[in-house]
């Protein structure tokens, strides 16, 4: 029987680190419970409220900026993104959908910082609604369970070759 992913999430410990969160303000009904999801996650892995920052952009067109902006201060071990983009109410919606990809994992790779893509693509507001509500499967979560995962493992690798562990 497949192990449902979603459900089996643990949150990793990651205290003393430290988060910024990008939230686009374009469907903030959607993007206000992504948010909801993604404190939860930092707050159950034990972060502090001080180790916290969220930023508000109009829409997910200006996530990447805005990350990598963010990524480039060096301030934060992590960025999570989060927006929503409706098919059915956004005529450039592919356009938009592909730039905010591709625009959040070349910041990321370019800075080196984890960045996670908590943008939902979704063909109607109840597909959206349903990716944003409470509990595990909540988007927001998820990308804050992959970035507090990915901040875990760079930690790990920029001791490791401290130690002189070419790992
Ligand atoms: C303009 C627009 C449209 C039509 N739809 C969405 C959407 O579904 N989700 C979203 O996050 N943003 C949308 N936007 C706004 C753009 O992301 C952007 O903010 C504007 O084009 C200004 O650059």
């Amino acid at each position: 029987m497949r192990k449902d992913r979603e459900a089996s999430q643990e949150v990793p410990d990651a205290r003393g680190l430290s988060f910024a969160l990008v939230v686009s303000r374009f469907n903030d009904f959607v993007t206000d419970r992504l948010q909801d999801g993604a404190l939860g996650a930092l707050a159950s892995a034990g972060v502090s409220t001080d180790e916290v920052s969220v930023l508000s952009v109009p829409g997910s067109f200006e996530l990447p900026l805005a990350a990598r902006c963010v990524a480039e201060t060096k301030r934060f071990d992590a960025v999570i993104c989060l927006g929503c983009l409706i098919r059915g109410a956004t005529s450039h919606f592919e356009y938009i959908a592909s730039a905010v990809s591709s625009g959040i994992i070349h910041a990321s790779a370019e800075t080196k910082v984890p960045i996670s893509f908590g943008v939902l693509t979704t063909n109607s507001v109840e597909e959206a609604l349903e990716r944003a509500g409470q509990g595990p499967s909540n988007k927001g979560r998820e990308a804050a369970i992959a970035a507090i995962e990915m901040a875990i493992l760079l930690r790990e690798l920029v001791r490791s070759r401290k130690d002189g562990n070419p790992a």
